[in-house]
């Protein structure tokens, strides 16, 4: 469940089981979504460089099985349903090698069974297939509404982008990311994470990166210094770093905590009668509240924890050093994060601007 105050998402389904899941309570009655668009969100977040077998064998497309009549949102509970192909059955072989930096050992504390491939399929990130789904729903309401967001590599292992594209439109981001293999927007910087991520498959090593997620036409006035769960950067923090390997996000100008206060700070200056800001490094939320400038969020992904160059580990029933299974992986997921990315804050943003206090509840029929 995404920490949200208006909207209910649900994700459910085990990694190799049957299907996975969104439920959604609380969409608003009279959208007509556009289910070619979702299905090329889902595909996007299958194709990105460095992914491994199992990306081949699935072809993730949505059926609604709730919650649609002619095509439209009727507020009932919307179920959306993705099949899962790579399915295996619950007798299959029990793993007893936890992989270091997995939620393989961390969830046999906590719960005791020996079989790791229970932990594996609760955790795995074939679920965030059906956080695309949800995701691009919503950010399709929210394109209604003027608001874009687009989610684009910014770094993979030691290879990084450092250009500012806050100027560029969305639509020219999205085309220059839906371009290039890695999903991220510069041709040299492609080539090279390629290149980086091919090193890394040969060695069976994994690698992360980071996301850079950019919002733009979000008016000011958003979310509120009240509470938790008011606060429009924490709710974006809360749902954005529940997914699989993220590890911690910033927002706005990283390099501020180089800065002194005097350097740090976006300045006012008025521009045709209207005060605006000159700079953007809060990254279009202060306070809690979205400040009208674009918002900038980048998202830290820890290199996936299965290797196939099998490393040491502990088998929990014999105490034994074991080498850790063969299990197939992807060299690295940082490509599909930044759909998973996007389509976590289209949720969460959506969810905002359902709330009585920012715009109207009822959408009107298209
Ligand atoms: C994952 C392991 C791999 C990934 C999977 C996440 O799957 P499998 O164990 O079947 O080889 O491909 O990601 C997806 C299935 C997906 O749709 O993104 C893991 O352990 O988290």
């Amino acid at each position: 469940m995404l920490i949200l105050n208006n909207l209910n998402v649900q994700i459910a389904g085990d990694s190799h089981g049957p299907a996975v899941y969104a439920i959604i309570e609380n969409f608003p009655f009279g959208f007509s979504p556009n289910i070619n668009e979702i299905n090329e969100d889902l595909r996007l977040r299958q194709i990105g460089y460095g992914r491994g077998a199992r990306m081949k064998q699935e072809n993730d497309t949505l059926d609604f099985e709730s919650g649609i009549w002619k095509g439209f949102t009727t507020n009932m509970p919307l179920v959306m349903k993705i099949k899962n192909r790579g399915t295996y059955p619950e007798t299959s072989d029990e793993r007893k090698v936890p992989r270091p930096g997995h939620a393989d050992y961390a969830a046999f504390q906590k719960y005791s069974h020996k079989d790791m491939r229970i932990y594996a399929e609760g955790s795995s990130a074939r679920r965030t297939a059906a956080t695309v789904a949800a995701g691009s729903l919503c950010r399709q309401w929210l394109k209604n509404r003027g608001v874009e967001i687009l989610g684009y590599v910014e770094s993979c292992g030691c290879e990084c982008d450092d250009n500012n594209y806050e100027d560029e439109k969305i639509s020219t981001l999205r085309k220059k990311r839906n371009a290039h293999e890695t999903f991220s927007l510069d041709k040299n910087i492609n080539e090279k994470m390629k290149k980086h991520i091919d090193a890394s498959g040969k060695k069976g090593d994994t690698l992360g990166g980071s996301i850079k997620t950019v919002v733009k036409g979000l008016k000011a006035g958003i979310g509120s210094f009240s509470s938790s769960m008011s606060r429009l950067d924490a709710l974006l923090a809360a749902n954005i770093t529940a997914i699989p390997s993220a590890k911690g996000l910033f927002f706005g100008n990283l390099d501020t905590f180089r800065m002194s206060g005097s350097q740090a700070h976006d300045r006012f200056s008025v521009k045709e009668g209207v005060i605006d800001r000159k700079t953007n490094y809060a990254g279009g939320i202060e306070g809690g509240i979205s400040n009208g400038k674009p918002i900038i969020i980048t998202t830290f992904f820890k290199p996936i924890p299965s290797l196939s160059m099998g490393i040491k580990s502990v088998n929990v029933e014999t105490l034994k050093e074991e080498i850790v299974d063969y299990v197939r992986s992807d060299v690295t997921a940082i490509a599909p994060a930044a759909i998973v990315t996007e389509a976590v804050v289209a949720i969460t943003l959506m969810d905002f601007l359902l709330s009585p206090k920012s715009i109207e509840q009822q959408d009107v029929f298209i």
